[in-house]
């Protein structure tokens, strides 16, 4: 099984950590092809040291879309607003990807309604990032085989 997360970059990074635990959580479900996005040294204005080298755009973009290509399901932590994000999300739906948006309880931001609007996603509340357990069972164990 092979996931990508996708979560806020450039759109913020005040829920880096919770997105940490989200893919330390996931790694139970399948192979997380976004692991960096919790990394802390990923910040919403400089460079990307986890990979020990500088990426250009165009080659993160085209990496992830190979990822986006690859990946069995996206889980998409739509808390804070960006545009990676939601553009993710509308690339996976056309590639008929399983999708699952998650978000905080607590968000600052009210819900974009291309997401919350379209009733062909799926989005879940959570409170605490221990929740997300019973949340990511019900979605992984209702995929088809
Ligand atoms: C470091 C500092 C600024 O940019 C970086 C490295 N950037 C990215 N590295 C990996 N994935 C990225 C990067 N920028 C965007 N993405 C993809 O878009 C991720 O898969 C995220 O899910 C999403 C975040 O989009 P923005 O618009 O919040 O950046």
């Amino acid at each position: 099984m092979k996931i990508y997360f996708a979560g806020s970059i450039r759109g913020g990074r005040d829920y880096q950590q919770v997105y940490q635990e989200t893919i330390n959580m996931l790694s139970a479900f399948g192979m997380v092809l976004t692991e960096h996005i919790g990394k802390k040294e990923i910040s919403n204005a400089g460079e990307e040291a986890v990979a020990g080298t500088v990426l250009k755009d165009f080659q993160i973009y085209d990496r992830d879309m190979n990822w986006l290509r690859e990946a069995d399901v996206i889980v998409a932590d739509v808390t804070m607003p960006s545009l990676g994000v939601g553009y993710e999300i509308g690339r996976a739906e056309a590639y008929k990807k399983h999708i699952l948006c998650i978000r905080k309880k607590d968000a600052e931001k009210r819900l974009s309604a291309m997401i919350g609007g379209n009733r062909g996603l799926r989005v879940e509340e959570y409170d605490s990032v221990e929740e997300l357990k019973g949340i990511f069972e019900g979605f992984f164990s209702n995929l088809p085989k």
